[in-house]
């Protein structure tokens, strides 16, 4: 399954406007509140040199990049918690992603309403902060009911869970996320199942003007500076001018971004940070000319799991799985190449699956 990270951020922050660079999903932008209800889930292909280079070579029919999946949401106001704006209900589509960009307003613009009088990345910042914290209080305070019903039979069998979800739930009653709320080493983890919003792997995303590209100018600076002390991934980009490039000739936009100071689109700068934040890497198949492949994995996991990965029958009839860095493919013109110079390892189940490896998996059908 590919990453799914969740875009949040109040009204006319520029959800959707990086949403659509991101996925060129033309989801509606528009400068009042509220222009997004239902939520826009897009894929975007994640941008690889070496799965260009590995296709250069091969020359394949199919190239398929790994996908992250954008969730696009509603924006939230300071009292959604409450039932203000469209209240925070929707936050149920983002449970379930693996990470949180938060994205915060760091342009001007008169014709585009901010929340407050003018634009405050900081304390967008904070209104966020606070509805996600209460989001999670109410989560939790449902399921002390839920247990509390549990333990009236059973009290004893219950009572160390919720001491701790009370515990838990003071903590974000505290304005505290539950990231920074520890439960105790010996017990089992009762929020896992929860998936806190406050607990998920998060970064900043400061939507800035063109005029204050690469470094993002004053008002992007309190919120670059916060990230680095609390060593939260942050990054600077202008969600209109990534959307606008996205769909220029490649050439054209390179040159442009050359000229803003940019290395490189916004989108490979996201997804890098995500991989990073998850601690993911990829590694590559290449199914004789038919197919080049990227694969998204855990940091750690092993063959075995790439395997299953792949397909149930390729993990179930597991026997080896031929092993090359892409260099090494690379430098041997190919798989078969690298097979008959001897650069191919044989490793077993256990193996643990680097970055960039090249696998070919040998199975019983
Ligand atoms: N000047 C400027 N305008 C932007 C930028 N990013 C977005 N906008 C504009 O801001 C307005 C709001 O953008 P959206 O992407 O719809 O904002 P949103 O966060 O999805 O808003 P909701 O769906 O209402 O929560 C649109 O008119 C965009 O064109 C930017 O970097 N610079
Ligand atoms: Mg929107």
């Amino acid at each position: 399954m590919s990453l799914q990270i969740g875009i949040v951020g109040l009204p006319n922050a520029g959800k959707s406007t990086l949403f659509n660079a991101l996925t060129l999903a033309g989801a509606a932008t528009a400068p009042y509140p509220f222009t997004t209800i239902e939520p826009n889930i897009g894929v975007a292909a994640v941008p690889d040199g070496r799965l260009e280079q590995l296709a250069a070579l091969v020359r394949p029919e199919k190239v398929a990049p790994a996908t992250v999946e954008f969730v696009d949401i509603a924006g939230l106001v300071r009292g959604a918690s409450r039932g203000e704006g469209l209240g925070n209900q929707f936050l149920g589509h983002i449970r379930n992603v693996d990470a949180v960009v938060l994205v915060l307003r760091g342009f001007a613009d008169p014709d585009v309403p901010t929340a407050g009088a003018e634009v405050d990345p900081l304390a967008d910042l904070e209104t966020l902060e606070t509805e996600l914290v209460l989001a999670d209080v109410g989560a939790v305070d449902r399921r002390i009911e839920k247990v509390q019903g549990q333990a009236k039979a059973h009290p004893r069998d219950f009572a160390d869970q919720l001491h701790w979800l009370a515990a838990l739930c003071e903590h974000l009653n505290h304005g505290r996320p539950a990231r920074s709320f520890e439960l105790p080493a010996h017990h089992p983890d009762w929020t896992a199942d929860l998936a806190l919003l406050t607990h998920k792997p998060r970064l900043y995303l400061v939507n800035v003007g063109e005029a204050d590209l690469p470094a993002g100018g004053p008002l992007a600076r309190p919120i670059v500076e916060r990230a680095t002390a609390e060593m939260t991934p942050c990054l600077v980009l202008c969600a209109a001018c990534e959307a606008e490039l996205a769909t220029w000739a490649a050439d054209e936009a390179a040159a442009y971004r050359k000229d803003l100071g940019l290395a490189e689109p916004g989108l490979h700068r996201l997804i890098r940070a995500g991989y990073r934040l998850l601690d993911r890497i990829t590694f590559f198949t290449i199914t004789g000319s038919k197919e080049a492949r990227a694969w998204t994995l855990r940091r750690g996991q092993t063959a075995y799991e790439a395997a299953g990965l792949i397909h149930s029958d390729i993990q179930r009839g597991f026997i080896r799985a031929e092993v090359a860095p892409y260099a090494s493919i690379l430098a041997a013109a190919g798989l078969s190449g690298a097979r008959a110079q001897g650069h191919l390892r044989l490793e077993g189940r256990e193996y643990i699956v680097q970055d960039g490896d090249v696998i070919h998996f040998r199975f019983n059908v």
